[in-house]
């Protein structure tokens, strides 16, 4: 199938990283992908060499020459042009109009996962929109696929190569937040063990400049990554301090070592149910006093409560993360439920 798909960056690097990776899955099952976007300048950095399949389009307001594909899909609800929109209309079998909507635990996932939204005026009058939720759960549109998995030693070896371990005792801890309130006191419960926090360009970085790291800890700034080696980077750290939406959902999918993950602050204050709802999710199934400790540091993490003496106990944490990378894994993922929804929808 031709998809067209649409991504305006609002800031940061999630909404690209999101639609790219989206855009580079449906290439590699076959699909040829136009994605159309405001700000592709990420992508020199995150997709260097492109994708077989894939064809990155400046975002236009006027009429595009081409007919629009099977399926369009609007990120993030990024409002499509109305040129675009109008040749939807326009053709004798208009495409399956998705909405992929940001990703929340929150109940109303579940309910508007699949609703139609019929247009009753505008542009593109007499279309149907689809909302298509990811999510955590069966009732959801799952999560993006985990691609190749890499075994720790194998990601370690890597992280070797690449000059980031110090030695074989070493920690490696990714610092890939936001401005963090947790911060200072989180880095003195990792000391005196031997950490090296890998950190990417960013807010984070620029907060550790102005910290004295406390003993054992040592700051490895990394240049910008390829997606692919950004989920590698991942999948080699003892702890991912992660945020937004897409390292988020690499954190819980390609690495063994657990994560901490701050939500993307909104001005509403729309971060605290939102942390909670996943919370409630990720830790059903722990036992009340791990479930205590890591609800208490991921609260912390986010500014809502001060970070406890100390982490979670290492190795039961980490088997509170694989329990819970089982039972994603045992979900259908967001792109196979896509590709399925809108056979549906075109049957
Ligand atoms: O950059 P983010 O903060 O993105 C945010 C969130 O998506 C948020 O929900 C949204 O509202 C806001 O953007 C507009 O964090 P996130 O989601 O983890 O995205 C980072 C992306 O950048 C991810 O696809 C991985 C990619 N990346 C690389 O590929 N290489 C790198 O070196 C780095 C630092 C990031």
């Amino acid at each position: 199938m031709l998809w067209d798909l649409f991504c305006r960056v609002i800031d940061n690097f999630g909404d690209i990283g999101v639609s790219w990776r989206l855009a580079a899955e449906l290439a590699q099952r076959g699909h040829q992908v136009r994605l159309w976007t405001d700000d592709a300048s990420a992508l020199t950095w995150m997709a260097p060499a492109g994708a077989p399949g894939v064809q990155v389009l400046q975002w236009t307001d006027t009429a595009p020459h081409s007919a629009p594909g099977d399926v369009v899909v609007e990120t993030f609800g990024c409002a499509l042009p109305d040129a675009f929109l109008a040749s939807m209309a326009q053709v004798r079998r208009p495409p399956v109009w998705i909405n992929l909507e940001y990703l929340s635990a929150e109940p109303y996932v579940e309910r508007s996962h699949g609703l139609m939204s019929p247009q009753f005026s505008g542009p593109a009058v007499g279309l149907n929109k689809w909302f298509f939720y990811p999510g955590f759960t069966a009732a959801t549109g799952g999560l993006m696929p985990a691609g190749a998995r890499v075994t720790a030693d194998q990601t370690r070896a890597w992280a070797q190569e690449m000059g980031w371990l110090g030695n074989a005792e070493e920690q490696l801890v990714t610092v890939f937040c936001y401005q963090n309130v947790a911060l200072p006191a989180l880095l003195q419960t990792l000391s005196p063990q031997r950490c090296a926090l890998l950190v990417p360009p960013g807010p984070a970085r620029a907060q550790l400049q102005t910290l004295d790291l406390p003993p054992g800890l040592r700051q490895v700034d990394l240049p910008y990554l390829r997606q692919p080696d950004f989920d590698r980077l991942l999948a080699c750290a003892d702890l991912n301090l992660v945020r937004g939406e897409d390292s988020f959902v690499r954190a819980q999918c390609c690495a063994t070592g657990p994560f901490l993950w701050q939500a993307y602050p909104q001005h509403d204050g729309a971060q605290g149910p939102k942390l909670e709802a996943f919370l409630d999710l990720y830790l059903a199934d722990q036992a009340p006093p791990l479930a205590t400790e890591i609800r208490a540091v991921f609260r912390a993490f986010n500014g809502r409560g001060s970070v406890p003496n100390s982490l979670p106990d290492r190795a039961a944490w980490r088997a509170a993360h694989a329990l819970w990378g089982r039972k994603l894994q045992a979900q259908t993922d967001l792109c196979s439920q896509l590709i399925a929804f809108v056979r549906q929808k075109q049957a």
